[in-house]
């Protein structure tokens, strides 16, 4: 259903709106699938932007007017990264650095098709590559939280025996300016992050944070520098951003929602997916080059339209009724909704109740109305209702 009609219903509805009210019934149209609008198949939000130490953070990664506060720093990040510009890039530092992005909408994983793009500013012998991470939005408050699993997407170097999955590091901030970033590991290493002399900043290490040291989590890809003569930075066959150059085909610099793995490096199957993470792959000096680190210039949904299919059980649903009486929504066929909740078009929470079948519609004017039935397995069934 588009803008136009719904707008037509409401008309109708707000012109009957008198004797439905005297009727002290309600009329209630349950809709299952309205489209606002198209999606867009670039980045809608930053999420959270958290580099590591490297010789362009607080210069160019923000520029050093924004590298002051986090909240200016995230302010950067979406103002790179949001909307169809691609223009620019942001860096994530050396190791671990990461960023978090969401979109307007679920990527739906369609099947046998490459899901997404990365964009990065590789070019042939200069790969960065990026470990790329996915996460659904289960409960549907656009962000990804604790209990919302993250799975990476095995790339090429998945199961490469120099690939070290569970690596920490932890970067101590430099007490001196134009000094190296320490840092230590979990495998009993240590060494540096160097200050390279074109590096002009005073400190290589986020200026925002406040926190004297960091610590970085993920997969650690191998080593990709082989000198000849000159350094050269060799890509990574497929499944890493910043790693093939963006003309290359799809098989090099796409994506697949069928690679996620769990921690133990089982596949799982994923209809969709709300946010990705995208972490410097890489810890690796190479030579007056400085730091190897990822930058990203942009993600992009494959096919933004595509619709997910029913991913809840058919049979369940269809038997599952919503009726309106007496200003009360009730919910009926259905066992195990732990919550109900109530927002308006915009996802702004409007009321909830836990462990309940029906809840109040007190107060609430005529229009339309989301209905998020929270189920005991984290499924959420989504209506809409008009009243
Ligand atoms: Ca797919
Ligand atoms: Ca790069
Ligand atoms: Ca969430």
């Amino acid at each position: 259903m588009n803008y136009l009609l719904l707008a037509k219903v409401i008309q109708t509805l707000s012109k009957n709106k008198g004797r439905v009210r005297t009727q002290f019934l309600s009329i209630l149209l349950v809709i299952n699938i309205i489209v606002f609008g198209q999606n867009s198949p670039t980045i809608s939000k930053v999420i959270e932007y958290r580099p590591a130490p490297g010789q362009h953070i607080n210069r160019f990664f923000p520029p050093p007017e924004e590298s002051d506060t986090y909240d200016h720093a995230l302010a950067y990040a979406n103002r790179i990264l949001v909307g169809n510009n691609n223009q620019s890039i942001i860096g994530l530092g050396a190791f671990g650095g990461y960023i978090v992005v969401g979109f307007d909408h679920s990527i739906v994983n369609v099947k046998g098709e490459y899901d997404f793009k990365g964009y990065g500013n590789a070019f042939v012998n200069g790969s960065e590559p990026g470990v790329v991470m996915v996460c659904q939005d289960l409960n549907k408050n656009g962000k990804p939280d604790s209990n919302e699993t993250w799975y990476e997407l095995a790339g090429s170097e998945y199961h490469n025996n120099q690939t070290i999955k569970d690596y920490e590091i932890i970067y101590y901030r430099p007490n001196q300016i134009k000094q190296d970033v320490k840092w230590t590991d979990n495998q009993g290493n240590k060494g540096t992050i160097k200050h390279i002399e074109y590096a002009t900043q005073n400190h290589i290490y986020p200026n925002w944070i406040t926190e004297d040291k960091i610590t970085f989590k993920g997969t650690k890809l191998p080593n990709n520098l082989i000198k000849k003569g000159k350094i050269n930075l060799i890509a990574f066959k497929y499944g890493y951003i910043d790693n093939q150059p963006n003309n290359v085909s799809i098989d090099k610099n796409g994506f697949k929602i069928d690679w996620a793995v769990d921690k133990n490096g089982k596949t799982v199957q994923l209809d969709y997916i709300d946010f990705i993470r995208v972490h410097t792959g890489l810890l690796q000096e190479a030579g007056s080059l400085g730091e190897t680190s990822t930058e990203l210039r942009g993600i992009e949904d494959l096919h933004p339209q595509a619709q997910l299919s029913a991913n809840i059980d058919e049979h369940f649903t269809q038997k599952l009724q919503l009726s309106i009486n007496h200003k009360k929504l009730t919910i009926s066929n259905i066992k195990n909704v732990v919550e109900i909740v109530l927002l308006d078009l915009t996802g702004k929470k409007y009321r909830s109740i836990k462990n309940q079948n029906s809840i109040s519609l007190d107060n609430m004017e005529n229009g339309i109305y989301i209905v998020h039935l929270k189920l005991s397995n984290n499924q959420i069934i989504t209506k809409k209702i008009i009243l």
